[in-house]
């Protein structure tokens, strides 16, 4: 099967559904405070229709994006097709997060494509220069094209357009390296799971607890916030109206306290309500690299004692909107403690998303979820095929509409 093909059967709705149950969107304060331009936009992928078949049950089926919905006595998708419809939210989520980057990403390759029509160091060169203006990172660029460049020799690809498949296969391998077990979470199945959020001032590090926070509560999970920010002004507040906006309990001392105490008071009433998952909220003080070590690592101290194993997650935030410089804040931050993830927050808000290539290639830490948008439900687990369906959507539509026609003008053919 080609790859085009894949991630459309994976993310795009195959037929026309035969009855349509509107999805109603969960009754939380993560929808209040959007604006009418991105509400309007939810709806749209909320009210995607869901086929539905005969099953004697009523059933509430939660997303873990917040969505929840009420099937009739007689009305209950099977599994396939639930998952069918949940792969095609994501695919719908990617696709409208990353839209600034596909206006730049797909328009630009067309471009490239009618400009160079046959394969050679003209055409390689160009697509380098492209690739680094979209943020992808020298290195990881000159990766990507070098494996192009060998794949298209070893298939004798002599035309531009028959590479246009390879370029989007080729991200997703360059992605896709051998430590895939790191993509995932580190969260505990019995035990209290402590997850630390670092990163410098305004990249979203509480706007990303907030989201978490909903994403697991929603799964079932007993969630608890820590309010370790105790240095801005503001920064507690902002949490507790997180919290109480997805109705979670924030532990929190007054402004300019210690925030190690801080972890204290948190990570043993979470010990003692007996939560599943505490995330921690840190300063982001980058200016004095001494200080910030001394800060986490007496946080992590503080944590590892009350629970041997914490923090199980170190996750840097990461503002995609400023390109090659959360690169520079990555790698400050690696040095001062151990990274065990990045999410990439504000990626609707750049058309340079090839930033997550060059994070991936140079840091070697896996990113495990991207922002999306700013309601709750915009926080997502990365994954290079969304992403990559996200960045080139149409196009992957377009190319496999075009090969289906092609097909079908084949059997035509033979049929006569
Ligand atoms: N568009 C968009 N905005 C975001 C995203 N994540 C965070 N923000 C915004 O970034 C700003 C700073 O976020 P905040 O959580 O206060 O950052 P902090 O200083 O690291 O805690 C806020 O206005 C957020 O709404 C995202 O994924 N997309
Ligand atoms: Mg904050």
């Amino acid at each position: 099967m080609s790859f085009f093909k894949k991630l459309k059967d994976r993310f795009v709705s195959k037929e026309e559904p035969k009855s349509v149950e509107p999805l109603e969107p969960m009754e939380d304060a993560g929808t209040q405070d959007i604006d009418p331009q991105s509400a309007a936009q939810t709806k749209e992928t909320q009210h995607k229709p869901v086929e539905v078949f005969e099953q004697p049950k009523k059933e509430t089926v939660k997303q873990s994006n917040g969505w929840s919905f009420d099937f009739e006595d007689d009305d209950l998708i099977s599994i396939e097709e639930f998952e069918e419809w949940e792969s095609q939210q994501l695919g719908a989520k990617f696709k409208e997060g990353l839209e600034k980057s596909r206006e730049n990403f797909q328009n630009k390759l067309n471009d490239l494509l009618a400009m160079y029509r046959t394969v050679d160091e003209d055409f390689f060169e160009a697509l380098e220069e492209m690739l680094i203006q979209a943020d992808v990172g020298f290195n990881t660029v000159m990766d990507l094209v070098e494996s192009l460049r060998k794949e298209a020799k070893r298939r004798n690809i002599t035309e531009t357009a028959d590479l246009r498949e390879v370029i989007v296969e080729k991200i997703v391998e360059i992605y896709e390296q051998d430590d895939d077990e790191l993509q995932k979470m580190n969260i505990q199945d019995d035990a209290l799971t402590v997850i630390l959020m670092v990163g410098v001032n305004g990249v979203g590090k509480t706007t990303t607890i907030g989201k978490l926070a909903h994403r697991y509560k929603t799964e079932g999970k007993h969630v608890m916030l820590a309010a370790g920010d105790t240095f801005r002004a503001g920064a507690i507040e902002q949490l507790q109206v997180w919290g109480d906006r997805v109705g979670v309990e924030v532990i929190k001392q007054k402004e300019g306290s210690d925030p190690a105490a801080v972890m204290y008071d948190a990570i043993n009433a979470a010990k003692n309500r007996g939560a599943d998952i505490l995330i921690c909220d840190t300063a982001g003080r980058l200016q004095n690299k001494a200080n910030l070590m001394t800060e986490l690592e007496k946080v992590k101290k503080v944590l590892s004692k009350a629970v041997p194993g914490a923090p199980h997650e170190v996750l840097l935030a990461l503002d995609a909107t400023t390109g090659q410089n959360a690169l520079v804040q990555a790698k400050a931050f690696k040095e001062v403690t151990d990274v065990s993830g990045i999410v990439l927050t504000k990626l609707d808000g750049t058309a340079k998303g090839g930033i997550v290539l060059a994070i991936r290639n140079e840091l070697h830490i896996p990113v495990k979820f991207v922002g999306l948008g700013e309601k709750l439900d915009d926080l997502q687990p990365f994954d290079a095929e969304s992403y990559v369906y996200g960045l080139f959507a149409d196009m992957i539509e377009q190319s496999t509409d075009e090969e289906n026609k092609a097909a079908e003008l084949l059997k035509d053919a033979q049929d006569e």
